[in-house]
């Protein structure tokens, strides 16, 4: 409950509501987001939605307005629950995390970096060199995963084609010594083809608007988006010239070695000019069309020409009897193969960047011992649910992080709840809740489950078409209650993701394609390896993220998209509706409710409500501030709906306190009045 705000502009927290409906709750956040309040909490929940405009809540005063202060001392804000997670990480030496979850546009990347500038500006009061340097990487480390991993949607113009966790960790003192950062399914197929009004990756148009002519000629490249298969489909801006200017900046403060820069940067080159090769067929063999391509990207990633047309025309295959051949590609064969390499090679890249990043900020030379626990903030970006016309499955996945994370939102809350009241030694009351565990369960269970399905199908490529493995997961999941067939879908076909590795066999001497490939040349025993698919190794990050967050005092930002139109002005009924309902915040503002929908410390308590009753105003003379706050509660009538914690007052129905802050808000002026008075002397 918000202290700074009048009901003019709506419930601040969601479990105030006279009652939990779909009506009501979009009554209030319509109202909120008129009146430019983006934020409303459910307990400590923040639910935020964009407001496609630049809101003046973010500079130092508001800052400074929310540094340590509890939570429902100031507005509902970002800024609060940042100052919770770390307050609870500070005081207690508990890791804590914020998982910001929405669909796309709705605010997540934004939000995710509002958080770290306010860790940012709290943090190392004195100043200490070391740690402002290691705050500048992690700010710094986002300008450059952006350009890397962010590309204009139709739905977002900065679009997060990754999901990020980045851990941020602190010393006893409370300050960042380090941090960590774990990227998700990179959207690689993006790199060689875009839906219609979308673009590559950012970093493609930096570079070629951003880019020196020298670099640019160096690079045998034209500073032209449309002179690029894999970037004609979208247009360079001047945005693009001056973010390149920041990332090179960027990359240059975090620590990456010119080297290191120029080799990015060579590796993006060939990835243009790959896209940009075409082949011919005689019928017979299959030829590179113009060696001139091949010889400037042999030229970047310092590769031999005749291993790199090698790559591009042939692939390994190994025979029955454990041997391993070449085989020449089909023409098809070979765009395919060139466009699953220079998805590779982003991807790669990507990944290196991050883990170059990593290896910077890890934390050196912590000694516990010496230095006390270590503890972490864990901040999670990653994409919402997604429903489209044509979903693939890259959607799949996505929906299935979606549920595990809902799974986790739903488990952690109630944990938290219950740890709370067994700590306040108030008896826990079970409460229903759809747990979506089967849901889960149909994805991910081993044998029968669809990922197992998948799996099976994959490892049997050439004998399993679409059909079949429809056909067994219709056999093996139809009894199950949320499964529906998808005959009709053309989703299967991508599921193994190993072409790019195989193809690229070539004698590596760039030191960071090197770093990239650390397996370098394929040995036989891994070409005949069973790959695992990217749906098991999609599953295992998704499992191994939950493990994390698992063992996490969690907070969360719920973000909700407000319209399609990107517009300040207009909140879509149907759409955020829609959003609300996937993402349980009505079944979050009900768990809130069943228990206890409020509580406060004792003294807090007392400090704002005591006006309201004789026994306790000016000052109370009882024995402690909880038989103050009794006597508050009897007084007003509410006493069967509170219980007395050790510390806390714990009120079950929002109604109860409200008729309270009605009263309060009554008596202030006559306060105010009566004040005023005694300092003129008059009374
Ligand atoms: V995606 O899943 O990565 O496609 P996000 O991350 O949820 O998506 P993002 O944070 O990128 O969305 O926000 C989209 C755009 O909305 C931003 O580029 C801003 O123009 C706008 N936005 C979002 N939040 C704010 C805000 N707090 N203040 C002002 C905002 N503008
Ligand atoms: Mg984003």
């Amino acid at each position: 409950m918000a202290e700074l705000e009048g009901l003019e502009f709506g419930k601040s927290d969601f479990v105030l509501l006279d009652e939990v409906t779909m009506e009501q709750f979009m009554e209030n956040l319509k109202l909120r987001f008129e009146k430019g309040r983006i934020y409303t909490y459910i307990g400590e929940v923040v639910v935020s939605v964009n407001p496609y405009r630049q809101m003046d809540i973010y500079g130092k005063d508001t800052i400074d307005a929310y540094r340590g202060r509890e939570l429902y001392e100031n507005p509902p804000h970002l800024y609060a629950v940042s100052d919770a997670a770390y307050k609870a990480m500070k005081r207690r030496a508990k890791d804590t995390c914020i998982v910001i979850s929405g669909e796309s546009g709705a605010g997540k990347t934004e939000a995710s970096k509002y958080i770290m500038q306010y860790i940012a500006a709290i943090t190392n009061p004195s100043q200490r060199a070391e740690v402002e340097s290691v705050k500048n990487v992690l700010l710094k480390s986002n300008c450059v995963l952006e350009a890397f991993g962010n590309a204009k949607t139709n739905r977002n113009d900065n679009s997060s084609r990754f999901g990020k966790y980045m851990d941020i960790n602190f010393n006893f003192n409370g300050d960042p010594t380090g941090g960590h950062i774990n990227n998700y399914l990179l959207e690689k197929s993006r790199v060689v083809q875009q839906q219609d009004g979308e673009r590559n990756f950012h970093s493609f148009y930096q570079l070629l608007r951003g880019g020196s002519d020298e670099m640019l000629e160096s690079f045998h490249l034209q500073n032209d988006a449309a002179a690029y298969i894999y970037t004609r489909e979208g247009a360079t801006s001047n945005n693009d010239r001056s973010s390149h200017k920041a990332v090179m900046n960027a990359l240059g403060v975090i620590g990456f070695s010119e080297e290191e820069i120029s080799s990015i940067y060579q590796i993006l080159a060939s990835i243009l000019l790959l896209g940009n090769i075409q082949f011919e067929s005689d019928g017979e063999n299959v030829q590179v069309l113009g060696q001139e391509a091949v010889k400037h990207i042999s030229e970047l990633t310092s590769t031999d020409p005749d291993s790199v047309t090698k790559s591009l025309l042939f692939r390994t295959v190994a025979t029955g009897g454990g041997e391993v051949i070449e085989k020449g590609h089909s023409e098809q064969d070979a765009c395919f193969g060139r466009d699953a390499f220079a998805k590779a090679l982003y991807e790669r890249l990507f990944g290196w960047i991050v883990s170059r990043i990593n290896s910077i900020i890890e934390v050196k030379d912590y000694n516990p011992v010496l230095h006390g626990k270590n503890t972490v903030i864990g901040v999670l970006d990653i994409y919402g649910f997604e429903i489209f016309d044509n979903n693939s499955f890259e959607q799949f996945c996505i929906n299935y992080c979606n549920e595990k994370l809902q799974q986790l939102f739903i488990e952690l809350i109630l944990q938290q709840e219950q740890g709370e009241y067994q700590r306040e030694g108030i008896t826990w009351q079970h409460i229903d809740y759809f747990n979506n565990q089967i849901i889960v369960d149909l994805v991910e269970q081993p044998h029968k489950g669809i990922i197992s399905i998948l799996d099976e199908a994959c490892l049997s490529v050439g004998k399993v078409t679409d059909t079949v493995c429809l056909d067994s997961m219709d056999t093996k999941l139809s009894q199950h209650p949320h499964y529906t067939s998808r005959k009709v879908s053309s989703f299967p076909s991508c599921w193994t993701d190993t072409s790019g590795d195989n193809i690229w066999k070539v004698s590596l001497s760039n030191p960071v394609l090197k770093e990239m490939w650390p397996d370098g040349q394929l040995s036989i025993t891994e070409v005949t390896k069973r790959p695992l698919t990217a749906a098991t190794l999609f599953k295992n990050s998704i499992v191994a993220l939950v493990d994390k967050l698992a063992c996490k005092e969690p907070y969360y930002v719920r973000c909700i998209k407000p319209n399609e139109m990107k517009s300040p002005v207009l909140l879509d009924d149907a759409r955020c509706q829609h959003q609300v309902a996937y993402l349980g915040l009505l079944e979050n503002v009900m768990v809130r409710r069943a228990g206890f929908a409020y509580r406060q410390p004792y003294a807090r308590f007392l400090q704002r409500y005591k006006m309201t009753c004789e026994y306790t105003w000016p000052n109370h003379l009882m024995g402690s501030d909880r038989e103050a706050v009794e006597a508050i509660v009897t007084q007003h009538g509410f006493q069967d709906d509170v219980a007395y914690g050790h510390t806390k007052l714990f009120v079950r129905t929002p109604r109860s306190l409200f008729s309270l802050e009605q009263e309060r808000a009554a008596l202030i002026p006559i306060l105010v009045l009566f004040l005023q008075k005694v300092w003129r002397g008059a009374l």
